[in-house]
């Protein structure tokens, strides 16, 4: 059998179960090409694409005009590493600080590593500029949290799976409930440097925090001297019909950090976005990264930017996502506990008596709508924030029928 040859579905699982570790357990389809919310299987199947790879995807699979910019800077600059400068990384800081209203950036991949990226900033800037004793700084985190998989990070997890059997691990963080602005309050203390949070978690199963708790956290950070760093690599770019979801509590965080829809889905790229003195601690030979700020990471980056203001993205994720929440809460099955959600980033979390959400998960893929199961009982919806009222119709008539099923 030759590589290049298609294999049936049966042969492609067969050999990722043989070769490959096992850390996923995906539904067993095989997609072979991608366009706006549509994906396609080998066998030729288009599904409704409701996951968007994590929100990494918002633009839409395969958008012509990242694409474009893609191989054009492919066929010019790819890496130049940040030993020389590009002509491409003045205009995505300047476009970036201009969309986010940001001071200060520093580029980096993946979402994990803007996370430990602000990390250290935070840490270093608790001994610098706050006056933390060496080796004490302290930074305070969220029950439930998810920020990524390094050693770094799982070691301030509570999930026993993102955790167990990685020991020995990171000491210098605190967990208090999320959504509990009081905890937070009681757990500062003189070394405590910041308080990192996802806005609306989503590993969680997309918990949205009670009204005013974001306004609360940003006072007391203020109050405290204690940096907020808000995760939105999963809730930024348009996701919950802001580019922000900062912008729904109505408060600025001192750090941000966002990744996945910075790039459409065509490329690991990623930023700590910065409005405090925090970023300013790090000198020459103190962070980096062979790919950080690479002008094909730029390039990318600043079409999937534009595409998102010039085509209304950001709002049709409010509209669409007013839309499919209004259409999940009048679906009557009995097997719905919860509908959750903001723009498009949506959940249904399901009766403990359903039986888990995986089967229904499992029907709706055989219905045309590939969604996401997540701790047990929660379907995650988040489409791509292209979709049409017809799209988001079709999904809810699919979801409607796999829930009465
Ligand atoms: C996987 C979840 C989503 C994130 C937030 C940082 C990162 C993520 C808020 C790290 C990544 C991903 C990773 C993916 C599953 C996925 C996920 F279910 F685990 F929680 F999206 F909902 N902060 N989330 O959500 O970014 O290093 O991956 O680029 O398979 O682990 P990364």
């Amino acid at each position: 059998m030759t590589l290049h040859q298609p294999l049936d579905v049966d042969a492609y699982i067969s050999i990722e179960h043989r070769l490959g570790a096992h850390n996923y357990k995906p539904l067993d389809v095989v997609l072979t090409r991608g366009e706006r919310v549509w994906v396609w299987d080998v066998d030729g199947k288009r599904y409704l694409d409701c996951l968007s790879a994590y929100s990494a995807v918002n633009q839409g699979h395969c958008h012509p005009k990242i694409l474009a910019a893609m191989v054009e800077q492919a066929g010019k600059l790819t890496l130049t590493s940040r030993a020389f400068r590009n002509d491409q990384l003045a205009h995505l800081y300047e476009e970036l600080a201009a969309l986010t209203d940001s001071h200060k950036i520093l580029p980096m991949n993946s979402g994990a590593e803007a996370v430990e990226t602000a990390i250290k900033a935070v840490r270093k800037w608790g001994y610098e500029v706050k006056g933390v004793p060496e080796g004490k700084a302290e930074i305070i985190v969220a029950s439930d949290n998810f920020h990524g998989r390094t050693l770094g990070i799982v070691s301030f997890s509570t999930d026993p799976d993102a955790r167990g059997g990685f020991g020995p691990f990171t000491p210098g963080f605190r967990v208090v409930p999320f959504g509990d602005a009081d905890a937070l309050e009681a757990a500062i203390g003189p070394n405590t440097v910041a308080f990192l949070v996802e806005p609306i978690q989503g590993e969680a199963g997309v918990m949205i925090p009670p009204p005013g708790y974001f306004r609360r956290v940003r006072d007391i950070c203020t109050r405290h001297r204690v940096t907020l760093i808000l995760d939105e690599i999963q809730t930024g770019l348009g996701r919950t019909g802001r580019i922000l979801a900062e912008e729904h509590e109505g408060i600025v965080a001192d750090v941000t950090l966002i990744g996945k829809a910075l790039s459409g889905g065509f490329y690991p790229v990623s930023a700590v976005l910065s409005n405090s003195d925090v970023l300013g601690t790090l000198k020459p030979g103190q962070h980096g990264s062979t790919f950080g700020g690479n002008p094909l990471a730029c390039a990318v980056a600043r079409a999937a930017l534009r595409v998102l203001t010039e085509e209304d993205m950001i709002g049709n994720a409010d509209r669409m996502g007013a839309r499919f929440v209004a259409g999940l809460r009048s679906i009557s099955s009995n097997h719905v506990k919860e509908v959750r959600g903001r723009g498009l980033m949506l959940a249904v979390e399901l009766h403990p008596e359903a039986g888990g959400a995986r089967r229904f998960v499992e029907a709706l893929r055989h219905r045309g709508v590939l969604a996401k199961d997540t701790h047990g009982h929660t379907i995650r919806i988040a489409p791509p924030l292209v979709i049409t009222a017809d799209e988001v119709d079709f999904a809810l008539e699919q979801i409607d029928a796999a829930l009465r099923g």
